[in-house]
């Protein structure tokens, strides 16, 4: 017998469920590289997983080097993204599975704000209802100076199975957005291993 490649990709599923809750950390700084000091307006952008859009057709969003020296931008030594003037952000995953937020590290937009600044994130929920939450940073950031730019912020429970994720305001900088997978409910466990023991009889009664 000699299984297709979709029915090791559900075996691989089940398996990869199996092992219970897992978090990842999408940093931004993959390919295609950036130069430490360059910041660049982009329309997609991929990483383990995880698509990163504008909001809508036309929009954009930007990405930093993470070191742009003539500029008041944050700096945490790495690449990131922030939101200009017009910028949105629309996350959701390559798979289309569902997911969990978990943390994300926001940092003002640039010396020039030297204020606590309102991040809304917006979380769309499987049934189609949306979960709304609001960060307020510390109004600390002094750019190349030796201060953290950068907090860290928690989601609640209610981040931990959405679709998709929409950050609609602007003037941020965002980096280090940590995922969780989402466990499936025993009645989806069932339907799972079902699908996978009558595809697995499928294929061998073809042989
Ligand atoms: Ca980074
Ligand atoms: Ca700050």
């Amino acid at each position: 017998m000699k299984l297709g490649t979709p029915a090791l990709m559900l075996l691989l599923a089940v398996w990869s469920q199996a092992q219970g809750t897992f978090q990842w950390t999408v940093t931004f700084d993959g390919g295609p590289q950036i130069a430490p000091n360059h910041i660049l307006g982009i329309n997609y952008y991929y990483e383990q997983g995880i698509e990163f859009a504008p909001i809508g057709q036309n929009g954009q969003f930007t990405r930093s080097g993470g070191q742009p020296d003539q500029t008041g931008f944050p700096r945490n030594g790495t690449a990131y993204l922030l939101a200009g003037l017009g910028d949105s952000l629309s996350v959701s995953s390559a798979f289309g599975a569902r997911f969990g937020l978990v943390s994300v590290d926001l940092a003002e937009f640039s010396t020039l704000y030297q204020s606590p600044l309102s991040v809304q994130f917006v979380g769309y929920k499987l049934d189609g209802s949306t979960v709304t939450t609001e960060f307020v940073t510390d109004g600390i950031i002094d750019g190349a100076g030796p201060l953290n730019d950068f907090q860290t912020f928690y989601f609640d429970s209610r981040f931990a199975d959405v679709t998709r994720v929409e950050v609609p305001t602007y003037r941020w900088s965002l980096d280090n957005m940590v995922f969780s997978n989402v466990v499936p409910e025993p009645s989806t466990w069932a339907l799972l291993l079902l699908g996978a023991a009558l595809f697995g009889q499928r294929v061998f009664k073809q042989k």
